[in-house]
């Protein structure tokens, strides 16, 4: 393998500099690149998910390597299923600084957005070539026999419909966020089945400097629920101005702010310790999903009658006047809900057109979140991702179990709480 290094025109050596070479200045460096992507249609809060399993596995990855700096390569947000207000164009190649705070993700690890590495990475032929693209997949036959097992093995691409093809330059294009001057030298098949680290013998870092994994949402958690994914989630900061515009609504409608309720939190993640005192603000805060989880989760979404019935039952056994509603309902049965909760203050988060132009559908859902995280008490969606990542954030924030583990219950007389992912400390 060392040889081919030296032969390869990717990697030339100090050594070895021609008129090839000296264009290239950054091939003499070590650093690698890990590049991922997901499944089209999911969502942003289980994307965020998959930036956790690649964030603890490269971490894990840089512990062990002593060579190679390993930088992780953040794929722009776009063309979700849900982002679907028209008002904004297409809402395609938003960088993570839109919805994270990049120095808080860069205390756990290196990472950069896609714009950067397109700028650090020489071009040929004006194409930012990714040296090689694993293309996962399912093990079908798996699923179906049901005896799982860890699996790593080289697939014909052939058999698989790959969104990838070779262009005149002989290098794959594809998707690549709306790209078209990104490519790939190589494409590679493999049926997957296992957590991160079985990725490892994947990257062959002698051989290249790019790697990219496409259907990153496959490989499972090496470490779910570890200190070392909590640290990964609690750099997971969002946007300091989401932040600010959440705390401008807390303080003006929901009496709430962060010194009463005991939710301050330090500037570097990293200082932050253990605590269970957090309070709230005076208010019961309700993540309602609606729209495609009424036809794929019918049974634990509730008619808009017994939600606001579970919602006064909540309000009355907490003494609370104040509920914050977040949700991606329509305006008419928002009403409807709004009516039959007319004894109470009901609130929910509309934004001016400056915020929504800059932060986009996906920056909105964070603020509903943020504000749902500082409430007295929340009640969430059953199984819904984006009601996980608000429960999370109350686990960061400190607040007692008991007031973020609860969910909205379907219709029949059965309903489960769910799971209570607690935090752990480092
Ligand atoms: N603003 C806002 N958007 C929501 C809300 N609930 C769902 N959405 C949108 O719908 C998407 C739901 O997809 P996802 O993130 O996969 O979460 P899940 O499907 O509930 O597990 C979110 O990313 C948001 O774009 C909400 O309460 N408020
Ligand atoms: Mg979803």
């Amino acid at each position: 393998i060392i040889k081919s290094i030296a032969n390869d025109i990717l990697y030339c050596q100090k050594e070895k500099i021609n008129e090839k070479c000296t264009s290239r200045q950054s091939y003499l460096s070590n650093k690698r690149y890990f590049l991922y992507d997901v499944n089209p249609p999911e969502g942003f809060n289980l994307r965020r998910d998959v930036y956790i399993r690649v964030a603890t596995f490269l971490k894990q990855l840089i512990k062990d390597d002593k060579i190679f700096q390993w930088n992780v390569v953040l794929p722009p947000w776009g063309n979700l299923y849900h982002w679907q207000s028209v008002d904004l164009g297409s809402q395609q190649q938003i960088p993570w600084q839109t919805f994270f705070d990049m120095e808080s993700l860069k205390k756990y690890l290196p990472v950069i957005e896609l714009f950067e590495f397109i700028k650090e990475i020489p071009s040929e032929n004006e194409e930012t070539i990714i040296d090689v693209l694993y293309f996962l997949k399912n093990d079908e036959e798996m699923f179906r026999i049901g005896n799982f097992e860890d699996k790593n093995i080289f697939s014909d691409c052939l058999n698989t419909t790959i969104p990838y093809k070779k262009n005149s330059y002989k290098q794959y294009t594809g998707s690549f966020w709306g790209y078209t001057n990104v490519t790939a030298r190589e494409v590679k098949c493999i049926t997957f089945h296992g957590t991160t680290i079985n990725l490892k013998k994947n990257l062959q870092p002698l051989l290249y400097r790019s790697i990219m994994f496409d259907h990153m949402e496959i490989p499972l958690h090496y470490n779910y629920g570890s200190v070392d994914y909590w640290n990964a989630r609690r750099s997971m900061r969002y946007n300091t101005e989401l932040h600010q515009i959440s705390n401008d609504f807390r303080l003006k409608y929901l009496n709430s702010n962060d010194m009463d309720d005991r939710t301050i939190k330090l500037k570097d993640w990293r200082l932050d310790k253990k605590k269970r005192n957090a309070i709230g603000g005076p208010y019961l805060s309700i993540h309602l999903r609606r729209q495609d989880f009424l036809i794929g989760h019918a049974a634990s979404s509730p008619t808009i009658e017994y939600a606001a019935f579970q919602i006064k039952a909540f309000l009355k056994l907490l003494d609370l006047k104040i509920v914050y509603i977040a949700t991606d309902t329509n305006n008419q049965e928002y009403i409807d809900l709004k009516e039959k909760l007319k004894d109470y203050s009901v609130f929910r988060y509309i934004p001016t057109q400056f915020v929504k132009n800059k932060f986009k559908d996906g920056g909105i859902a964070i603020i509903d979140q943020i504000i749902c995280s500082h409430a007295r008490y929340f009640v969430g969606t059953h199984e819904s991702t984006f009601s996980f990542r608000i429960q999370e954030d109350r686990e960061i924030l400190g607040f007692p179990t008991n007031t973020t583990f609860n969910v909205l219950c379907g219709n029949e007389i059965k309903c489960s709480i769910g799971n209570k992912w607690e935090i752990i400390w480092g």
